[in-house]
This record gives C-alpha cells, sequence and structure tokens, in this order.
C-alpha cells in the first residue's frame, strides 16, 4: 500500500493523459495555473464562442493577443444575435479575473477555519468523507446539485460519476428551481421535453403572446428579434407588473397574480364559444379536446374576470386577436413556471395552440424560453430527473443502450430518478442525507425559503462545493472547496432555448490550480476507485461522441452532426439531426411540421385541471403579494459572476430596493428611498422603497438578486413538476427610520 494511495493512482492516470497533472498533484498550494490555451485557438486572431450567461445562446467573437483573450465583440454571423449582445456577453470576460476566484482547494480545518490545502488532500478528504456516510448510512446518505451552467459533457460527466460511479441515488440541479414546470408540461403534451420553436418565429409571428416573461430585462437578444418583425406584430404581455417588455408590447394585460390558469381557459372559452378553432387540426393531431372543450365551458369571462383581475371585453377581445390573424405564438417564461400550478397553466398555453392550430409553421408555437447557457442540456443529459439522454430509468430499452453506449453494468444504472431538489433538503432534515456535493448553483442565496435552506446546508456532515468562487453564500457554509474552471476556461457544447447546439471554447488561463469541472471530475472518478469506468471519458469531445451515440432514435437526436469543429463552421445546430442528415448552416428549424407528436400515437395531449389558490393567502398581517423575479439585463443571479465587473454594476440598480405602488406607498407614509421592512412569516429584510407604477396595488417586487429576498419566499411547489413557487408569497411592509444593521 503505498503512502498517497489517491494520488498513486490519480497521478498514474493522469501521467498517461497529460503529464503535467502529476506535478500540479505535486505542487504547492498557490502554484501556477495549469491551463494552456490550446494552439488551435488563434493566437492572435478571433474566435467565436457561446456566450455562458443566458438562454438565448448568443455568438461571441473573442479576440486573442499571444494565446489570451483580450476582447470580445458580438458574433456578426451568428445565427442566433446577428452582431448583437446584451451588457452581460459584452462583460463575458470580466468575471474571469476576480480576485475572490477559487485558485486552491480549501478544506475546513479543526478550527472551523477554510484553509489551503493540495489537490491531493482535497480528493482524498472528498472520497472518504463520502464513502464513510454511505458505507455509515446507505448509498442515500450522500447527494448532489448541479446546474444549468455547465457545458453538455460535464454535466452528463456529473450526473454519470454521482449516479453510476459513486453510487449515489438522490442528484438535482438548479432547472427544478426553473425549467422543471416546462419539462413536464411538455412531456404530458407533446411526449417529450421538446421547445419547438426557432426564433425566427419572433420574426414571423402576427401575434405574441409573452406570459410571465420579461424577455427586455432576461432575453434581450430575443427582445431584438421581437423587433425585427416586418409583419406588424402585435405583441400582447400578461404580467402583473408592468415591465419593460410590457411597456414595449401592444397591449398589457396585468392579470392578478396567480391568476393566468383561469384567464388562459377563459380565452380558451370564447374561443370554443366562437367556433374559432382549427377542427381539422384538432381531429387529425391530437387526442382529449372534447374533454377540454368540456372543462373551459366552466369559465366564461364574465366569472372568470374579477378572480383574474382582468376585464371581460379584454379576455373576449384577446380570443378574437388570436383568431383573427394566421400566425399567432404564445412564450412563456418564470411568470409560468414558478407557480403552485405551473405545470397546468403552460398546459393551457400549449392547448391554446393546439386547438387554433398555431403550432409547426412559421411564426406559431407554444413556446417555453428556457433560462440558462446550457438549462436544455441539463434537461436531457443531467441523469436526474431522466436517464441520461432524455430516456426513462425504466425503460429497459433505453437503459440496454446506456450499457452498451457508456459500459456500464446495468446493476448500477437506478430504476428510477432520485428525489427533487425541495425532497433532497426534506432528506437532509430527516437526517438521511448527510453528505452533499454542489457543483455549479448558489442554493444558500437562490433556494426558496432562506433560513431553512441555509440551517440544512450547515447542519450537513460533509458540504463539497466546486465553483469559480470562494465567496458565494454557499461556499462559505462549505467544508471543502474545490476551484472550477469557468466559461472561457474550457471547452464544450451548449444548447440553447430553440435547441441549437453551440461550442465554447477555452480562450483564457484558468487562475492558480482551478481546473474546469471535466477535469474534476475525472480526477474524483480514479480517486472513488471508479476510474475504469470512466476510462473512456478522456475529453470533453469524446464524450460529446458519446452522447450523440445516446441521443440517437430519441425526439433530441444529434447523431448526425459533426465534432466541434463542424459545430463551430455551422454556427450551431438545432436538434434534432438524425446521422446522414445534411443541415444547412445556419438553418432555422422548427418541430412538427408534419403535424406529429412524440406520443406514441403521434398526437399531442390536452391535459387540464381546476385552479387552485396559491398555497399562502394574502390577507392581513400580511396583505401584500410578494412578486420576485429578474431586476435588471446586466444583473444574473446571485451576482457572483456579474457583481465582479464594473460596468455591470454601475449599469445595475445602485441599491438594494422593493418595489411599491406609490398608491400604495401613501397609505403606509412610505416617501421615495424610504426604509423599509418586508416581512413575511419566515422572516424580515429591509430594503431601500421604490415607488413605481410598474407594481399592482397590493403587490410589491423584489429582484432575485438581492441576497436577502428568499429569505421572505414561501416554499410551495407544483405538485407534479416539484418547481418552487418563487412568485408568490404574502408580505407586509412597514416603513422604518434606518436599516437596523450596518
Ligand atoms: N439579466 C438577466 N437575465 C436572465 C437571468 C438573470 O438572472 N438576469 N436569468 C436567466 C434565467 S435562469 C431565467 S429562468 C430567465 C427568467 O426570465 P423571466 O421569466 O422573463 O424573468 P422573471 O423576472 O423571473 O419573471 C418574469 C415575469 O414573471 C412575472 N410574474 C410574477 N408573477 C406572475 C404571475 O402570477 N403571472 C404572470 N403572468 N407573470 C408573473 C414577473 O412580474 C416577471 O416580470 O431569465 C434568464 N435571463
Ligand atoms: N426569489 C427568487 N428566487 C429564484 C428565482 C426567482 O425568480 N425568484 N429564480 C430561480 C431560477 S430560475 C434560477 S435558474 C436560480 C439560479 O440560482 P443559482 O444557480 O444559485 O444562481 P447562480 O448565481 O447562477 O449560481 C451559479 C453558481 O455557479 C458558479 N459557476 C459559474 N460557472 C461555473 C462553472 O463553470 N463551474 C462551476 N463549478 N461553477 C460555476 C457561480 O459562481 C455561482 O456560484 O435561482 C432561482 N431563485
Ligand atoms: S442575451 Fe443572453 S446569451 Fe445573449 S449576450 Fe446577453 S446574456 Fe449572453
Ligand atoms: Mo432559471
Amino acid at each position: 500500500m503505498s503512502k498517497h494511495p489517491i494520488r498513486e493512482r490519480v497521478g498514474a492516470m493522469w501521467h498517461a493523459r497529460d503529464g503535467k497533472l502529476t506535478q500540479l498533484l505535486d505542487r504547492k498550494p498557490g502554484g501556477f495555473g495549469l491551463g494552456q490555451v490550446p494552439r488551435d485557438r488563434a493566437p492572435d486572431g478571433t474566435t467565436t464562442l457561446v456566450c455562458g450567461f443566458c438562454s438565448t445562446g448568443c455568438g461571441l467573437s473573442v479576440h486573442m493577443r499571444d494565446g489570451v483573450a483580450v476582447n470580445l465583440t458580438p458574433a456578426v454571423d451568428y445565427p442566433v444575435n446577428h452582431g448583437m449582445a446584451c451588457p452581460k456577453g459584452w462583460e463575458a470576460l470580466a468575471p474571469l479575473a476576480a480576485p475572490d476566484r477559487a485558485t486552491v482547494p480549501l478544506l475546513r480545518n479543526s478550527a472551523g477555519v477554510l484553509e489551503e490545502v493540495r489537490w491531493t488532500a482535497a480528493l482524498d478528504r472528498f472520497v472518504r468523507r463520502f464513502q464513510a456516510l454511505q458505507a455509515a448510512h446507505g448509498p442515500q446518505a450522500v447527494a448532489f446539485l448541479g446546474t444549468g451552467q455547465l457545458p453538455v459533457e460535464e454535466l452528463a460527466f456529473l450526473g454519470a460519476l454521482a449516479k453510476f460511479g459513486m453510487g449515489m441515488v438522490h442528484g438535482d440541479a438548479n432547472t427544478r428551481q426553473c425549467m422543471a414546470t416546462s419539462v413536464v408540461a411538455y412531456k404530458e403534451t407533446f411526449g417529450f421535453d421538446a421547445p419547438p420553436y426557432t426564433y425566427a418565429d419572433l420574426e414571423e409571428s402576427d401575434v405574441l403572446v409573452f406570459v410571465g416573461a420579461n424577455p427586455c430585462i432576461a432575453h434581450p437578444i430575443l427582445w431584438e428579434r421581437v423587433v425585427r418583425n416586418r409583419r406588424q406584430p402585435e405583441i400582447v404581455v400578461i404580467d402583473p407588473r408592468r415591465t419593460e417588455t410590457a411597456q414595449a408590447a401592444t397591449r398589457h394585460l396585468a392579470v392578478r397574480p396567480q391568476g393566468d390558469l383561469e384567464l388562459l381557459y377563459a380565452v380558451a372559452h370564447v374561443l370554443v364559444r366562437e367556433g374559432w378553432i382549427d377542427r381539422a387540426f384538432i381531429a387529425a393531431h391530437t387526442r382529449g379536446f372534447d374533454g377540454f372543450a368540456t372543462h373551459v365551458a366552466g369559465y366564461p369571462p364574465a366569472e372568470v374576470a374579477v378572480r383574474c383581475g382582468i376585464a371581460v371585453e379584454d379576455i373576449e377581445s384577446l380570443a378574437r386577436l388570436i383568431h383573427s390573424r394566421e400566425r399567432v405564438s404564445f412564450w412563456w417564461t418564470m411568470g409560468v413556471n414558478q407557480s403552485h400550478q405551473g405545470v397546468r397553466t403552460a398546459q393551457a398555453l400549449i392547448a391554446l395552440a393546439l386547438m387554433t392550430g398555431n403550432i409547426g409553421r412559421p411564426g406559431t408555437g407554444a413556446n417555453s424560453i428556457t433560462g440558462q447557457c446550457n438549462a436544455m442540456g441539463s434537461r436531457l443529459f443531467s441523469n436526474t430527473s431522466n436517464l441520461i439522454g432524455g430516456h426513462g430509468f425504466d425503460d429497459p430499452a433505453a437503459r440496454a443502450k446506456v450499457t452498451a453506449v457508456l459500459g456500464v453494468d446495468d446493476a448500477r444504472i437506478p430504476t428510477r430518478p432520485g428525489l427533487a431538489y425541495d425532497q433532497i433538503f426534506e432528506a437532509i432534515a430527516r437526517g438521511d442525507v448527510r453528505g452533499l456535493w454542489i457543483v455549479g448553483t448558489n442554493p444558500a442565496h437562490s433556494w426558496i425559503n432562506q433560513r431553512d435552506a441555509r440551517e440544512l446546508l450547515a447542519r450537513l456532515d460533509f458540504l463539497v462545493v466546486q465553483d469559480m468562487y470562494t465567496t458565494t453564500e454557499t461556499a462559505k457554509l462549505a467544508h471543502l472547496v474545490l476551484p472550477a474552471a469557468g466559461w472561457g476556461e474550457k471547452d464544450g457544447v451548449f444548447i440553447n432555448s430553440e435547441r441549437r447546439l453551440g461550442v465554447i471554447k477555452q480562450v483564457a488561463r484558468a487562475p492558480g490550480q482551478a481546473l474546469s469541472d471535466f477535469r474534476i471530475f475525472q480526477l474524483l472518478a480514479d480517486a472513488w476507485g471508479c476510474g475504469d469506468l470512466f476510462a473512456r471519458w478522456r475529453s470533453p469531445e469524446v464524450v460529446f461522441a458519446l452522447l450523440k451515440e445516446l441521443s440517437r432514435g430519441q425526439p433530441c437526436d444529434f447523431s448526425g452532426v459533426g465534432g466541434y469543429r463542424e459545430l463551430d463552421a455551422d454556427g450551431g445546430v438545432q436538434w434534432p439531426v438524425r446521422a446522414g442528415e445534411q443541415v444547412t448552416a445556419g438553418a432555422e428549424r422548427r418541430l412538427f411540421a408534419d403535424g406529429r407528436f412524440f406520443t406514441p400515437d403521434g398526437r399531442a395531449r390536452f391535459v387540464f385541471e381546476a385552479p387552485r389558490p396559491p398555497a399562502e393567502s394574502v390577507r392581513t398581517p400580511y396583505p401584500f403579494t410578494l412578486l420576485t423575479g429578474r431586476g435588471s439585463a446586466s444583473q444574473w443571479h446571485t451576482e457572483t459572476r456579474t457583481g465582479k465587473s464594473e460596468v455591470l454594476r454601475k449599469l445595475a440598480p445602485a441599491a438594494d430596493h422593493v418595489e411599491i405602488n406609490p398608491d400604495d406607498a401613501a397609505l403606509l407614509h412610505i416617501g421615495p428611498t424610504d426604509w423599509v421592512r418586508v416581512s413575511s412569516r419566515r422572516g424580515a429584510i429591509e430594503l431601500r422603497a421604490f415607488l413605481t407604477r410598474g407594481v399592482p396595488r397590493g403587490s410589491v417586487f423584489a429582484a432575485m438578486h438581492v441576497v436577502e429576498t428568499n429569505v421572505l419566499t414561501f416554499p410551495s411547489f407544483d405538485p407534479y413538476s416539484r418547481q418552487p413557487a418563487y412568485k408568490h408569497c404574502a408580505v407586509a411592509l412597514e416603513r422604518i427610520d434606518g436599516p437596523s444593521r450596518g
């Protein structure tokens, strides 16, 4: 037995692969960086990679000098953005140089302080602690939480390593907070998680209906695509707030918070009543319409209007508008997904598209806009709620395929998905989960109901956080921090909202001893003792080839795309691309042009259910509804990245604030910029008031970027998707003289 068993194993493996890593493992903390930008990255030229923030997936041209990225401009010939980028894209390189980058592994010592350790010690501790927990309490005692912000090769590696290699039973990702609703809605209606559109649909619609979506802030370049629409489109925004997008639209329906499902059923009611439906399409391509028609008969506008806060005339008029134009597209984001009845609301939108035949044609569709740069990749390959590749864990054929492609024993493949995110937290509370490995997400800021979240994270026997920064709220709670390279420092593929696979590339060296997540997974596999299983996972591009195989025969089949070079040359490609299929570079591809869906009988389903009230009722002593969401185009989530750019900080609001309607403020004697205590049954936070008629009376709005916002939110979940209902809780407001702290 060697003195350093892990180093022996890891070092030997790495020697074969990359002589430099053995040196790295021997290097003292604080040593030099390992990463070298590959030679094919045009040392003094320009190379294009997909942006690492939102799911729009813009192409960015990075300009290199002496092999190092010095600057970037939006790619002019990329089919997504046509030379445009939002402030985050322009500033994408800035977060890489931040002083709080994680550069060496950190381990909490006996005094409770995080101290620098060598990689060998970090890997050893990871393995010893997690294996000991599994030995004492069973394999389910250690779980993982991933993200939609790593390339698909890394997400696949994480999910495969954790479940097939380390025997973890439970793992989920921040996509649960974000996209789980759309996934379930699409699976139940279309037979697969398949957003059907292409961005050209934004330019080719006669009517665009945006529900619970604020693309001017959250997907600014998608909004630029809307602006390019030459068909004089009607743009309808359904949002309780008069958002930037609502202000730019032709109609704004200020729905009462959580009133969408009833509103959409009332619109469907009018369409059925007037016969404004596409009977031929319904008969040929759908199932369950009669039941749906009977259901919506119970939602006449006259009854629904008061409950959803939209006048009868406006409901009737929206239905008429949908009927009167040839191409109608329906778009939704978090205002729909983050609801206690998100799945049914998304399915009501899908029903409107199906019943009017607005699908499969240019400028149509029931279109969920996804959030993070690779949420779509996470949805398919993270091995959490689906078996890797968008398969069912219980499907024998799929299991056989995974066994064959990855060389994994069937016995290592779980028979069902593990617990969802909220259930993992419950399992921590029960003591069933005692070790947690968090990669590329920051739940100590972003998870609903912070008090519990932080308390539970702090209760873990062993918490590992793998992140670019040491200062995240979650990293501060960790026992072990693994320093990760970020976007721009590694290679891989993202899948954007319109199903386009696009490449990211290493254009900068990761600082210090930070390693790409891919390399960290390789090291951990060997350290764990399951390296053999991943012997073929030599590089991201080799893994991409495995993923192509896993996708074969699936609706998301991309076995016909080439390697990174071809993807790059084509400006990305939208799935499906089956083997042998020729796709013209820059082509815009939508699904369901033939009216065939991915259900066994090829027909789309109508799925519906009676609306329910939100879990927390809004009444005295908490008489206001708290709405939360994106605050500005220059802020990204918990701001670990965007907060590091001086430019982006300048473009963001100067102070954390709560938006209040001036009439409500007057009644509470709250003046502009006064300090306000916002409290819910979970806790209280103090923010500056910002008075605006953008929020309706009775509601207030706080950005999710504010670290305390989720102290207030109420942990309720859609029962089918288990997505948190971040958009609704009851709060009270009170003017205070100043902040009680600092
Ligand atoms: N600048 C920036 N862009 C981002 C992100 C970011 O952090 N910053 N994050 C990315 C990610 S991961 C995501 S998921 C997307 C999110 O993109 P969006 O969903 O567009 O953004 P949100 O602001 O979360 O929510 C959209 C709207 O839902 C509204 N809403 C609240 N309650 C209701 C309701 O009951 N009914 C309706 N109809 N609407 C309601 C809110 O008022 C808000 O305007 O943005 C992506 N893009
Ligand atoms: N109240 C409220 N809360 C919300 C929402 C809301 O609308 N309202 N929205 C929810 C939604 S839609 C989302 S998507 C979540 C987002 O919530 P989070 O996922 O917690 O937010 P991020 O700040 O994006 O966290 C990503 C983390 O990954 C790190 N990271 C970035 N790149 C890499 C990498 O390449 N490797 C590694 N290892 N780490 C990396 C970053 O430094 C950061 O710490 O928040 C949710 N929370
Ligand atoms: S719109 Fe999204 S993908 Fe495009 S530059 Fe901005 S953050 Fe990046
Ligand atoms: Mo998201």
